[in-house]
């Protein structure tokens, strides 16, 4: 029986993926790396660091920094995007996306996040949604990132259930695996090729509808 929803943020809830981008791009091309759209495409749901250690890598700089020096790139980019989502407002939810919520809150299910990302709480809380969740858990606990299971296993232990209980979304093909692995229903958001692991896709959020994912969860 459905008994809570597990949410990935960026590209799920609001999209500060184009924020994440701009700001890689804009560091990349300070440390003399021109990524490909592909490049920057591959950075998306990754960890700060591990995005920044990708990006040398593109760049053939694997080994040019200390870990200080890329604590202070890291931490550079982080400023950037910081100061976008300072101007985020509730119409940056994305679309479905408050009406999935109330349906919902009017079932009771739990809901809590699983994002990789440091800058949930303050990105929920620019949405102004910060109290509809149940938990948010916290990245820097995490030993492994998405693809490996242990966020959304976190995320269901946050919100006191089995995997067999809980509809998880990601926009990720990182997320969807993590889900999968961690043996819970995954509802994928974007490319059918890319998330086609998922056990129920959609183009975007504006497709999300609850009553007919449960459908398909409960055959
Ligand atoms: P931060 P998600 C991820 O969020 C983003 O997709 C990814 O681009 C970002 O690098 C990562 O969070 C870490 O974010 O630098 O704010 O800690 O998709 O897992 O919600
Ligand atoms: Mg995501």
């Amino acid at each position: 029986m459905l008994k809570g929803l597990i949410f990935d943020l960026d590209g799920v809830l609001t999209n500060s993926a184009v924020y994440h981008l701009t700001a890689w791009n804009n560091l990349a091309k300070e440390l003399g790396i021109n990524l490909t759209d592909d490049q920057l495409d591959s950075l998306r749901g990754i960890s700060r660091m591990d995005s920044l250690n990708l990006i040398l890598k593109y760049g053939d700089q694997e080994d040019k920094y200390s870990e200080a020096e890329k604590e202070k790139f890291a931490a550079e980019k982080n400023t950037k995007f910081v100061e976008q989502v300072e101007k985020m407002t509730p119409a940056d939810i994305l679309p479905g996306i408050p009406e999935l919520l109330s349906d919902a809150k009017k079932q009771n299910l739990k809901m809590v996040i699983a994002s990789a990302s440091k800058n949930a709480p303050k990105i929920l809380t620019k949405l102004g949604i910060m109290d509809e969740f149940d938990g948010i858990v916290d990245p820097a606990t995490l030993h492994h990132g998405k693809p490996d299971p242990e966020i959304y296993e976190k995320a269901q232990e946050l919100a006191g259930l089995n995997a067999d209980e809980v509809i998880s979304f990601e926009d990720a093909q990182a997320g969807v695996q993590s889900i999968k692995s961690a043996g819970q229903f995954a509802v994928g958001i974007g490319d059918k090729e890319v998330l086609k692991e998922a056990d129920y896709i959609v183009p975007t959020t504006k497709e999300l509808k609850l009553s007919e994912i449960e459908s398909v969860f409960n055959k």
